[in-house]
């Protein structure tokens, strides 16, 4: 696959070290074989998340230096609210300083103890928040999200008749709200498709449930839209982006993604949620700080709503998509087994296929994510058993659907021959994957293990 020219020039480097083998292997023992543990400057090329780890313009910079730090009313406020309000269609906004913040403040508004809350996937904070709201979370994710060689261009999807027959078996009083995350994180940063969301809506209406997008990518979920979906060949990605979000009630945003700031997020409402906003403006101030400013400082709100129209840029999502694809594609010439077609924010190896004599009790991911830091510096993360944890009633280890090592890349930071340097080490690596041996615990948190946990080799 051919390279293609990054859309910006570089103004600022941050240089990058590159420390021994040997350092990386006590680094690695150190961390007790858990990444999150590591010092950055222990890693070459950081792929632990896109979240955060973005470059900002210099438009962005140059607005930081406009904060208005007013307690209330800041007039970077309003430029974010009008950012919104043109990108989105939604009129009522209230920052928050990042994606869960939004969460923590929404959910408890809107699920009753006891209830159900859908989603095509839950991300990891948003299921921990609709626990702490009293709700159950449920994913139904469409089934070609589970099979990782056969292409198709939107494993992001609900599986609709899952959905409804979920809100039937459960009932509909019962069911608090549907969550549409786009793209699909989990399964690998994967578009849901217009037709998709449409009928999400459509069932949401029929039964009368409050409708929430999990925003944190919408501006790729929009441009594979444009790409992959019939009828949407020649519509502006702004268009795109004001349809998807027409058919919800509200949204929930982490900015540290799309929206191309190192930290923000925010709560948005439909124009016919006003009672709700008002409620969730009372609500924000104890958590988050005034309805204003949410948790923000002004210069960062400006940063932010000049990055949402920064991250809706075609030309911009083109490149965004194109590396990640090459990366992807790398691999799978190098033999390296992904999810396919590659999803928007990241490449996620199937561990279980690369490693198929670890079994899942030994976490094929992470040990993958060991050895490639070992080989090139890199660090990943493991989606896959270990993040999966244990039931909370019984303590058994929970099945995770997949085992996979997330390549995630942050936006406009790293280069075409950075993807090359992954790519080569990752194919070192699989040529010596049958004799890699699993991992064990050597300490267990009881609660989001995979964050803090210690392992030893079995
Ligand atoms: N996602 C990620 O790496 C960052 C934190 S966990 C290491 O993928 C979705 C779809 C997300 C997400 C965070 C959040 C929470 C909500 N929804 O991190 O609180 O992918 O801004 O957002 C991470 P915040």
């Amino acid at each position: 696959m051919k390279r293609m020219a990054e859309p910006f020039k570089i103004k600022m480097v941050e240089p990058l070290r590159m420390i021994s083998r040997e350092e990386r292997e006590k680094a690695l023992i150190a961390s007790g074989y858990n990444l999150f543990s590591l010092k950055s400057d222990d890693v070459y090329i950081d792929l632990l998340t896109d979240s955060g780890t973005g470059a900002m313009s210099d438009q962005q910079w140059a607005g930081m230096m406009l904060g208005d730090e007013a307690y209330a009313g800041s007039r970077n406020f309003i430029h974010l609210r009008e950012a919104v309000r043109d990108i989105i269609g939604y009129p009522f906004v209230i920052p928050t300083h990042q994606g869960r913040g939004a969460e923590q403040v929404l959910f408890p508004l809107i699920i009753k103890s006891g209830q159900h809350v859908i989603s095509n996937w839950h991300f990891d904070t948003t299921r921990a928040h609709v626990d702490f709201s009293g709700g159950k979370a449920i994913d139904v994710v469409t089934k070609e999200a589970f099979d990782t060689t056969t292409p198709y261009p939107f494993k992001g999807n609900f599986d609709l008749g899952k959905l409804e027959r979920t809100i039937l078996e459960k009932g509909p009083d019962n069911v608090g709200m549907i969550i549409i995350t786009i793209t699909n994180n989990s399964a690998g940063g994967q578009p849901v498709s217009m037709e998709n969301i449409r009928e999400v809506s459509r069932i949401a209406k029929k039964y009368r449930i409050f409708t929430v997008i999990d925003a944190a990518r919408f501006a790729e979920n929009a441009y594979f839209i444009k790409r992959r979906e019939a009828g949407y060949e020649n519509h502006l990605i702004i268009n795109i982006i004001r349809e998807m979000f027409s058919y919800a009630d509200a949204l929930t945003m982490s900015a540290k993604k799309d929206a191309l700031v190192n930290i923000g997020g925010m709560i948005a409402f439909c124009d016919n949620q006003a009672e709700l906003f008002e409620l969730a403006q009372s609500m924000v101030v104890p958590f988050e700080g005034f309805p204003t400013y949410g948790g923000l400082a002004g210069r960062d709100m400006e940063a932010l709503a000049r990055g949402l129209y920064e991250g809706i840029d075609e030309h911009y999502l083109e490149y965004r998509i194109h590396q990640v694809e090459y990366l992807g594609a790398r691999l799978r010439e190098g033999g390296v087994p992904i999810q396919f077609p590659t999803g928007g924010h990241a490449v996620f190896v199937d561990a279980r296929k690369m490693l198929p004599h670890i079994p899942s009790s030994q976490f094929p991911a992470q040990v993958l994510a060991n050895e490639l830091y070992l080989e090139t510096g890199v660090r990943s993360v493991e989606i896959g058993s270990l993040l999966m944890g244990r039931d909370a009633k019984t303590g058994e280890q929970l099945a995770s659907p997949l085992e996979l090592l997330r390549l995630t890349i942050p936006r406009r930071v790293y280069t075409y021959n950075h993807m090359d340097v992954i790519a080569d080490g990752l194919i070192v690596v699989k040529n010596r994957a049958s004799r890699l041996k699993g991992l064990t615990f050597d300490y267990e948190p009881k609660v989001l293990r995979h964050f803090t946990a210690r392992l030893k080799p079995v």
